[in-house]
């Protein structure tokens, strides 16, 4: 019992310094396609790193190649009570690319909605970012080497922005598993322009700064946490 009690104030102790930790960041690697498209020849990438505070940094990187781009939007999850609270700042980008209806340079369309955004055969989503997809158009579009980064903040009083709000399931919808992040992306230069499939990180591949894997941990422990 002692045991245990020692166990429980140590993952406390954890669950707070991970939580409050203003060094913690997540990459993940968007390489695995499941909507049985081919395969893109590229890959995205998407790095949370929280800034403390309330602040979350988002990335998003384009590391497809050739004619590949995001085409019907980049999508994530956050957990429910901040969905409709967030706010988004945009600090940094490279590249060249538009918001999804080709007015607006170097940004994107970002929209929140409680699972209001369904991957093709999947889940459903809190935040969608869209791009320009215009097929006249490659240049407005977010691929090679095209990237934006977000600061994040949100509104909602009960709870404190952080990382760890975003490791969060797609609600599930079909049967072709669950994700944290997803993205549709055009121009598959396997096949050749107008193939388009769905990709998603096929394992999280989640770590704090410092090397340590503590994010499948505290998903874990909000299992745990939620059963008590
Ligand atoms: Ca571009
Ligand atoms: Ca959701
Ligand atoms: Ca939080």
């Amino acid at each position: 019992m002692i045991g245990r009690i020692a166990t429980v104030i140590a993952i406390a102790g954890l669950w707070g310094a991970v939580s409050t930790n203003a060094l913690a960041s997540i990459e993940w690697t968007l390489n695995y396609e499941f909507s049985q498209a081919a395969t893109p020849l590229g890959t995205l990438k998407a790095t949370l790193t929280d800034l403390g505070s309330g602040q979350v940094e988002l990335k998003l990187e384009s590391n497809l190649q050739g004619t590949e781009f995001v085409q019907n939007g980049w999508y994530f999850n956050v957990a429910n009570g901040h969905v409709g609270e967030l706010n988004f700042e945009r600090t940094a980008y490279s590249g060249t690319f538009y918001n999804d209806d080709g007015t607006i340079l170097n940004q994107a369309t970002i929209s929140k909605g409680l699972n209001a955004f369904k991957a093709d055969g999947d889940g459903s989503y809190d935040i969608m970012f869209k791009f320009d997809n215009d097929n006249n158009q490659p240049n407005k579009r977010f691929g090679a080497g095209d990237s934006v980064t977000y600061k994040i903040t949100s509104g909602y009083a009960l709870d404190v922005l952080d990382i760890s709000d975003f490791v969060q399931e797609s609600e599930p919808k079909g049967d072709r598993g669950i994700f944290y992040t997803a993205a549709h992306v055009g121009g598959i230069v396997d096949t050749g322009d107008g193939t388009s499939g769905w990709i998603a990180v096929p394992e999280p591949s989640t770590y704090i700064a410092g090397g340590l894997l503590l994010i499948p941990l505290l998903v874990q422990l909000r299992r745990w946490k939620r059963s008590v």
